[in-house]
């Protein structure tokens, strides 16, 4: 055998072979030279040093040694909860000053573009888990403001299971994998979480919330965002003004169907990711109105229900939101580890003018989270990382530590300190404060009184829900409790909910098979039924009808009408919405005039869960091979039993009747693209709901 390397054989401009028959490109031209982390030039990033051809590999390779020692590094450990998230840049532009209110310039400098980061997550489950599981979403949002990062770490739901901070661990084990067997996965439905809520009546209120579609969002940018705890906005005199904060999405809300969440789960676990970065890269910017909900003492001490409990919303019927500014995502990460999963929000991080309040739930975060970051991100120097760095100058006496990456200079390290005249100075004028609030009291661990009402809220959620909503809601307490093995957690739970109301009660017991099970579960306070119904709460009361940014699939087959596809592709362009083809090869389909059709999708992998809308537009021929191809009998299907509006051509009957396409309001058959799309932008055919799934 040859002891020589064999030289690369060039393949032109293009590639080379090198020595273990790979194809690769050397540097020149627009490649820069590949290094080492400490700079040096690599000339060989294919073999290992050996000794002799085919001889052990030496130590003193420090090149292999050094890639993989740092692979063997690359994770770092995830978040205990929120673990899987997606993040995206743009800014947040003031439209309205709170001067006078507040002091914090990013609320009273109108016009001013604040960059920001933002980071949508799921909560329990794992960084590898699927995007649509039932969960509530985070929505955090850092921003750089010229005072200070002021972090909001709110979720899409403004309400939460527990009001004091000492259950979160709780709450949070129980939703989990169950630790002896380590799953299930992502998901609320099993024994530990329900018996663990079932216990605990303050979660019913977040229960009626996360059982509801707002926990299946159709995507990131279809849902709203809450800051979930009252907070206090503080003026250059010291005044405080109670706030609530929240995000409005631009294009309404609009939400997945339960068996459609199931089955994206499979066709594309990145969902709402995916989804995220097409329309960022696509120009489609998403974009959030800041609402505050402003109050003050006498407001809270009116109001029936404590303002520093986390498990009561306000309704904006008894409190207006008044819209202050716009949150726009316009960048895509660079790279993700650098910043979507470096990037480290705290509640903590508030700028001089914004201040806490004394919700428990609040201040028990107020701890966690710098302390959640001391051990993910490996030690106190974190805020250097450029995500999370601030944006305006920094210089405090604080030094050292695990991957400092700032030289501070300077012998002065302390303060008070008079050896240097640059050394950083408290500014007690124009510095953060915190607001002067007076209290003195027992030390006590208990829970005010004021916090006991646990269900009326919970009723006045669900009594302002449409009828498809509160079915919804229904069916989806059925689904969790029937994973529930434990027949004692399943009729404690609708106990609990007998409490809420014993309709609600009654119909879960009715769709889990258990009518006349329910035992009464002492509650402390009845829920109140003279609370009005509150239209802010429903999703399907303020979606806005169009298919803006939407996506709308289209079957094709050998023998479809290249024309037609091209007419349908013009009509959804002009709505606003994408067409996607699917066929059965991804090579494309052979038209009609003998051209190619190309193809997005290959049909097993362009499932129609992924779709707002479809269309299937096929021959006889080609409707005739598909309905005995249980792939595209699915797709059709499941399109109709997800509720979705479906155009088809007019040969396409066979297949339609293989799905059991029953033509009703929201089938539309030959090609008046107006009238179809005119249906689609309008959304779900709500009414076909009870025809294809059992309503309790
Ligand atoms: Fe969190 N939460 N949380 N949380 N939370 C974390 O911080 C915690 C709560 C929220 O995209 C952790 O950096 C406690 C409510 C979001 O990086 C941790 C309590 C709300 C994110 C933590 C709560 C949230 C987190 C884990 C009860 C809505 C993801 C990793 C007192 C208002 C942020 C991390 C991101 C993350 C603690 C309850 C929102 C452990 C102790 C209520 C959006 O620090």
């Amino acid at each position: 055998m040859s002891k020589t390397k064999k030289p690369a054989k060039n393949l032109g401009a293009e590639y080379q072979i090198g020595a273990g028959g790979e194809l690769h490109q050397t540097a020149g031209g627009t490649h820069p030279q590949l290094t080492n982390q400490r700079g040096l030039v690599v000339g060989d990033d294919e073999n290992s040093l050996k000794l002799g051809e085919r001889g052990p590999v030496l130590i003193e390779d420090h090149l292999l040694v050094e890639k993989t020692q740092h692979f063997d590094h690359e994770r770092i450990p995830e978040r205990i909860v929120h673990a899987r998230g997606f993040g995206a840049k743009g800014y947040f532009e003031l439209t309205h000053s709170l001067g006078g209110i507040t002091k914090a310039r990013v609320l009273t400098k109108v016009g001013v573009k604040t960059p920001v980061f933002t980071r949508f997550s799921t909560v329990a489950g794992n960084m590898g888990s699927a995007d649509t599981a039932r969960d509530v979403r985070g929505f955090a949002v850092k921003m750089y403001t010229d005072e200070g990062n002021w972090d909001i770490v709110g979720n899409n739901i403004p309400v939460f299971f527990i009001q004091d901070s000492i259950k979160f661990t709780d709450l949070i084990h129980a939703a989990k994998q169950e630790p002896d067997r380590g799953f299930p996965q992502a998901q609320t439905a099993h024994d530990t979480f329900w018996d663990f809520v079932s216990l605990v009546p303050e979660s019913t209120h977040m229960l009626m919330w996360i059982m509801s579609d707002r926990a299946i969002p159709r995507s990131f940018r279809m849902m709203e965002g809450f800051g979930v705890h009252t907070f206090r906005l503080v003026n250059e005199a010291g005044d405080s003004t109670y706030v609530k904060f929240h995000w409005r999405p631009k294009l309404g809300m609009a939400s997945i169907i339960w068996d459609e969440a199931l089955k994206i789960s499979g066709a594309d676990p990145d969902f709402h990711r995916r989804d995220l970065w097409n329309a960022i890269n696509e120009g489609n910017f998403p974009e959030w109105e800041l609402g505050v909900q402003l109050f003050d003492e006498e407001f809270a001490n009116k109001f029936e229900f404590d303002v520093l409990d986390a498990t009561k919303l306000i309704p904006e019927e008894t409190l207006p939101l008044k819209i202050i500014g716009r949150l726009v995502l316009d960048q895509n990460v660079d790279n993700y580890f650098a910043e979507t999963e470096q990037v480290a929000f705290a509640t903590t991080d508030v700028v001089p003018g914004i201040d806490f309040t004394n919700d428990p739930l609040l201040q028990g975060r107020n701890l966690s989270y710098i302390d959640t970051q001391l051990s993910r991100l490996g030690g106190p120097n974190y805020e250097q990382i450029p995500v999370n760095a601030p944006r305006c100058p920094m210089a405090n006496m604080q030094r050292d530590g695990h991957m400092t990456m700032i030289p501070q200079k300077g012998r002065v390290s302390y303060s008070p300190s008079s050896l240097e005249a640059d050394s950083p100075r408290q500014d007690p004028k124009n510095g953060f404060t915190s607001f002067h609030a007076s209290k003195s009291g027992d030390k006590l661990r208990v829970r005010a009184e004021s916090f006991s009402d646990h269900f009326s809220q919970a009723l006045m959620f669900f009594n302002s829900q449409t009828e498809p909503e509160q079915n919804h809601i229904i069916s989806a307490f059925i689904f969790e409790l029937s994973k529930v093995e434990t027949k004692a957690v399943r009729t404690r739970m609708l106990g609990q909910l007998a409490n809420v109301s014993s309709e609600i009660s009654q119909r879960v017991a009715n769709g889990l098979g258990m009518l006349g099970v329910t035992k009464a579960i002492p509650a402390k306070v009845a829920a109140r039924t003279d609370l009005p119904a509150s239209d802010a709460l429903s999703i399907h009361k303020k979606s806005k009808p169009g298919l803006k940014t939407k996506v709308v699939g289209c079957l094709v087959g050998d023998g479809s009408d290249a024309r037609a596809v091209l007419a349908l592709r013009k009509a959804v362009t002009v709505a606003g919405a994408n067409l996607k083809i699917v066929a059965p090869k991804i090579g494309g389909a052979a038209a009609l005039d003998g051209t190619i059709i190309e193809a997005d999708f290959q049909l097993a992998g362009g499932s129609s869960v992924l779709f707002d809308a479809v269309y299937v537009l096929l021959s006889k021929e080609g409707a005739t091979k598909l309905s005995t191809e249980g792939a595209a009998i699915a797709w059709v299907h499941d399109a109709f039993v997800h509720l979705k509006v479906l155009g088809a051509s007019a040969a396409a009957k066979p297949l339609l009747d293989a799905a059991g396409v029953v033509r009703d309001a929201g089938v539309v058959i030959g090609d008046d693209h107006k009238t179809y799309l005119n249906k689609a932008s309008k959304g779900r055919i709500w009414s076909r709901e009870p025809s294809v799934r059992s309503v309790f």
